[in-house]
């Protein structure tokens, strides 16, 4: 059976010549237009960059490498004992658009564990830090320590070719991605436990069955398998999301991995992307705080026009590009369905009443373009559910995730040779000057 970098070399010559023959045969032809609107509108709907793992359809929500993600759920392996799809199988998939088998997606996961531990000045920088800090601050700024070890960086210093830049790319997304568990668990356990012990990486385990152990949550496998599929589907959601961009564009200066995704997670840090999960939760456990035992329909529909008319969004609903419900949220729904202690857990029927008459009452307040929900509508609330309630901490666990993507995409940017990201800006001066002489 075939390493990953093994498959990895045999497939990157022929998107090497497919992006040669792109830019020769169709380098002038045109796909869209630029509009004010873009300009100023936060560059939505501009086609502008590539990205290779996943693409976004507004309606059907994502695909990687044209799978959805049922189609994911049938083909992608499990852990052993497992039945969600594992950040391996997905991370295999990203990176080489090929199904992994089990024996594969095995050996990654014993690769990762072998890899996961953290350097010892790392742990001491993470121990260090206020209990106060932010857990998101501190996941940026112990991934952004990382690039002390940045094979690729080292590689740079010592003057390496263009050629070699995905193999030592891929070796610290790898090694990144292996010690994230490390980190952000440590994290955890400073912040929301401290002084006690903290599991360290076991062998024996896949990613998530790690990072469960060292959170503190080992022995529950119903919150560790809810924590493989919450990875795996979180992993990549194309490339405009504001994370993956950050991590893209800073990439594309060759600063190493390391750098490249802990500006992505300072951008996942931010209210209208990642840390959306917590603001769920937060405004989901306010509406059952004041709505009472008896929380009916009617009344969630005015506590849902309350929350709009002081002028707030509904978090959890609305998507930059999604315009319908966000498959991820469908997934994990069906994660839930499928549990009766799940079904029954009243934060989990709140999310689904509320999914009943948002969309209705977003229709009629008439803003959004998406009234439906995306997947922090749940995510959050079922970590809560489980225990696992430090709301302030639910965007690490998606700052684990994404690097799933952004750093596939980081290989294959060295691999394609793609460029310093550079478009051009314009004063609104020099904009209407634009208008007025065209
Ligand atoms: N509640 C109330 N108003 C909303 C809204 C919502 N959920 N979603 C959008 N709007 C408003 C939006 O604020 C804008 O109003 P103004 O014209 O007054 O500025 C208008 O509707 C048009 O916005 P849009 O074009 O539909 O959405 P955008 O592409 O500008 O923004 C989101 C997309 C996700 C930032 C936006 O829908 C939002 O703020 N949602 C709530 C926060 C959230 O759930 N974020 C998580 C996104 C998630 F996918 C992720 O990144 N993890």
């Amino acid at each position: 059976t075939k390493s990953l970098r093994d498959t990895l070399k045999e497939i990157i010559p022929a998107k090497q010549e497919q992006l040669k023959k792109l830019k020769a045969e169709h380098g002038d032809t045109v796909v869209g237009e630029v509009k004010v609107e873009n300009i100023i509108g936060g560059m939505r709907g501009l086609k502008a960059m590539l990205w290779e793992a996943s693409v976004l359809d507004p309606v059907e929500g994502i695909r990687f490498h044209g799978l959805s993600i049922p189609d994911c759920q049938k083909v992608l392996p499990a852990a052993p004992g497992g039945k969600e799809i594992i950040p391996e199988s997905m991370l295999w998939l990203l990176l080489t658009g090929q199904v992994p088998s089990a024996e594969q997606t095995l050996a990654l996961s014993q690769e990762l564990a072998a890899k996961g531990a953290l350097p010892k000045f790392v742990e001491d920088l993470v121990d260090s830090f206020p209990r106060t800090l932010h857990p998101m601050t501190q996941l940026g700024m112990g991934v952004a320590a990382l690039n002390h070890d940045s094979a690729f960086q080292a590689a740079y210093e010592r003057g390496m070719k263009k050629p070699e830049y995905w193999v030592h790319t891929l070796e610290d997304c790898i090694d990144l991605i292996a010690r994230l568990p490390a980190l952000a668990a440590r994290i955890y356990r400073n912040v929301y436990a401290p002084g006690t012990p903290l599991a360290p990486v076991d062998g024996s385990l896949d990613l998530v069955g790690n990072y469960a152990n060292m959170l503190g949550y080992g022995e529950n496998h119903s919150l560790t398998e809810y924590l493989r599929l919450y990875i795996a589907l979180h992993g990549d959601h194309e490339g405009g999301n504001a994370s993956a961009h950050a991590a893209h564009l800073v990439g594309s200066t060759l600063a190493d991995p390391y750098l490249s995704y802990s500006a992505a997670l300072f951008a996942l840090a931010g209210p209208l992307h990642g840390l959306a999960n917590q603001e769920v939760l937060r405004w989901q456990m306010a509406m059952q705080a004041e709505l009472g035992a008896d929380i009916t329909e009617e009344k969630i529909e005015a506590y849902l026009w309350k929350t709009l008319k002081s002028g707030q969004v509904v978090p959890g609903y609305g998507h930059g590009v999604l315009r319908n419900p966000d498959p991820r949220f469908i997934a994990l729904q069906e994660f839930c369905d499928g549990k009766p202690e799940l079904k029954a857990s009243p934060i989990i029927q709140l999310v689904n009443q509320t999914f009943k008459v948002a969309p209705g009452v977003l229709k009629a307040h008439g803003k959004t373009k998406n009234p439906y929900p995306n997947v922090d509508a749940t995510s959050g609330c079922v970590l809560y559910h489980y225990g696992l309630t430090e709301f302030k901490y639910y965007t690490v666990i998606f700052g684990v995730s994404r690097a799933l993507g952004a750093l596939t995409q980081l290989v294959w940017a060295r691999a394609l040779g793609l460029p310093l990201e550079r478009p051009k800006s314009m004063s609104m001066d020099a904009l209407s000057k634009f208008i007025a002489d065209s």
